[in-house]
């Protein structure tokens, strides 16, 4: 293609100039400070028409967020016209674009990928875009909208959302009037295709006590408040607290999922008064995590492995009780998907006590999203409360075309129906997760506390560590180990030798320019020397910068 053809995204891109950094599609896309993602983002607007027209079309969606993240940072990632994230082979095409460093160049790799990809650029292309609720949100949008509109795409802006009802509408768009067709594809039809599925189980239910939630200052405090509207309140109960998403500086400031997983403590400012249930959601609404302070005032969280075995084992119950299964009688497969860092306590229960067979993948949603779409009911979750549930087509069918012979197995039939409307079949999503926990605690009407008591989480602990390049460090084994540096997995494994129970992984982070170190071990005491000797290891060994963090141990040489 020549030069012409680009005349509008070079004269475009000069308003868009580059600053001179490398661009690294992560984990969650490309992160970073707002104030340098301009230009990322109108490419991103060229990768996402490229993308619609290799789909023949199909609408792609982008979500400009920085999730748990600092306000002052942001980010976009792009959704597959089913919802998915991006396929592996696009994000390559997302780095060359974002790092071209000159306008030929930049033409050259879009040349690159129209090539590969065998694109004609004749074709329609579509993309929908929302962001949540970051003050730099809507400069980037408008980076994002001059990038599309250069290579002549069509762009709806949805404006505020979370990142679930994103997917959510990207797939409602692409499946609409298709036998697939997954609902409306607006905000609207979203809070009414969960307030639909989750009044079919709750109405007739005794309602259970109020669900306080800490929505991070964020995009799930309005989205929240309309769910609940659409539900009803004489059938869910919620107080939203941190719901300031006008004030600047206090997006997942000292609150939300995040803060609460990682500190193991409730948000600041709240009180966490024995008996209340609370939970806590993320920036962007895709993580979900439950607390409740016990007898003695003592905080106990309920994550995301905690959510995965209440889901699984209330599924597997239902499965059991509906007598559902493929048509020719064989079993419907259950399976749960984790990473590294789900407690080692609750791999245990899952497999010995509920039975079901545990697949490990390397961090990072997409990897676990595709691991369980080999199950019929694929359960996964990240200990950092991000997960859903996914049912295949045949489960599906089986639901429906099994006739169910009493009226138990016919209402745990039904059940299994409106579940698989309930759960976000996209993404992990805070709120349709809060729905589904809710629905089972209904269901046996069980406290938190009922529900913490079927395994005791072993002590845990996350540290980073900043070092020069954490490039260096090459995770194997579903981040379980490090292939390099050379040794360094050595060294590790000889700590992790001196602890009861002990189990420690180092792995670079895909959203941040630090490496992390995860321990668990019999107590926290143990944990945390564990932890912090790991942390000195590869601190003093591995290229640690800045101040050395005094808690940091040092390993006699
Ligand atoms: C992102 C991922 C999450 C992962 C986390 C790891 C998505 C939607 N989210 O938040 O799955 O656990 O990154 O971050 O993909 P890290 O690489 O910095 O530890
Ligand atoms: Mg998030």
């Amino acid at each position: 293609m020549s030069a012409n053809t680009f005349a509008l995204v070079v004269e475009s891109s000069a308003k868009h100039p580059r600053p001179d950094q490398q661009f690294t599609y992560g984990t969650a896309g490309f992160r970073m400070k707002a104030d340098l993602l301009d230009s990322v983002i109108f490419r991103v607007g060229l990768l996402a028409v490229l993308r619609s027209k290799s789909h023949r079309g199909k609408t792609v969606g982008v979500m400009i967020t920085a999730s748990h993240n600092p306000e002052h940072d942001n980010g976009v990632k792009l959704v597959e016209p089913l919802g998915e994230m991006l396929a592996q082979a696009w994000e390559t095409y997302a780095m060359d674009l974002a790092n071209a460093a000159t306008p030929d160049a930049l033409v050259a790799a879009l040349n690159k990928i129209i090539a590969a990809e065998n694109i004609d650029l004749a074709q329609h292309a579509a993309v929908v875009v929302a962001r949540d609720t970051r003050p730099s949100g809507p400069a980037l949008v408008a980076s994002l909208v001059d990038g599309v509109k250069a290579l002549a795409g069509v762009i709806t802006d949805f404006g505020v959302m979370t990142t679930p009802q994103l997917h959510y509408v990207t797939r409602c768009i692409n499946t609409k009037g298709t036998p697939d067709a997954y609902g409306e594809p607006t905000a609207a039809g979203y809070y009414k295709k969960l307030a639909d599925a989750y009044l079919k189980i709750a109405k007739g239910r005794k309602p259970l006590s109020a669900l306080h939630v800490d929505a991070a200052n964020g995009v799930g405090a309005p989205a929240l408040r309309e769910l609940a509207a659409t539900i009803g309140d004489q059938h869910l109960g919620v107080v939203i607290a941190n719901d300031d998403i006008a004030t600047r500086g206090k997006l997942n400031h000292n609150c939300g999922a995040d803060f609460v997983k990682i500190s193991q403590k409730a948000p600041e400012g709240i009180d966490l008064k024995p008996g209340q249930r609370w939970c806590s959601l993320d920036g962007d609404a895709d993580r979900i995590v439950f607390y409740y302070a016990d007898a003695s005032g003592k905080f106990k969280l309920l994550d995301g492995d905690k959510i995965a075995t209440l889901a699984a084992g209330y599924i597997m119950s239902l499965i059991r009780e509906a007598k559902a299964t493929h048509a020719d009688g064989t079993p419907l497969k259950v399976g749960l998907v984790q990473t590294a860092y789900a407690n080692g306590s609750s791999t245990a229960y899952v497999r010995d006590t509920l039975k079901v067979p545990v697949v490990f993948t390397p961090t990072g949603v997409k990897h676990l999203h595709h691991e369980a779409e080999h199950f019929d009911v694929g359960v996964y979750f990240e200990a950092n409360g991000h997960g859903t549930v996914l049912f295949s087509k045949a489960a599906v069918k089986a639901f429906e075309a099994t006739a169910g012979k009493s009226e138990s197995e016919r209402a745990a039939l039904e059940a299994l129906r409106t579940l698989s409307d309930l759960i976000n079949q996209t993404v992990g999503d805070a709120l349709s997760d809060m729905l589904m926990v809710e629905v089972v605690l209904l269901g046996t009407q069980q406290t938190l506390e009922a529900w913490d008591a079927g395994y005791t989480d072993l002590p845990s602990r996350q540290e980073k560590v900043k070092v020069q390049n954490r490039a260096l460090f090459v995770p194997i084994k579903a981040d379980t180990e490090l292939a390099e540096p050379a040794g360094l997995q050595d060294k590790i494994n000889e700590q992790v030798a001196k602890f009861r129970k002990g189990r420690c992984f180092v792995r670079p982070s895909g959203t941040e320019d630090i490496v992390r170190v995860y321990a668990e071990a019999e107590t926290v005491q143990e944990t945390e020397d564990l932890a912090y000797t790991v942390c000195g290891i590869v601190f003093d060994g591995y290229g640690g910068v800045g101040e050395r963090p005094a808690k940091f141990k040092r390993v006699a040489a």
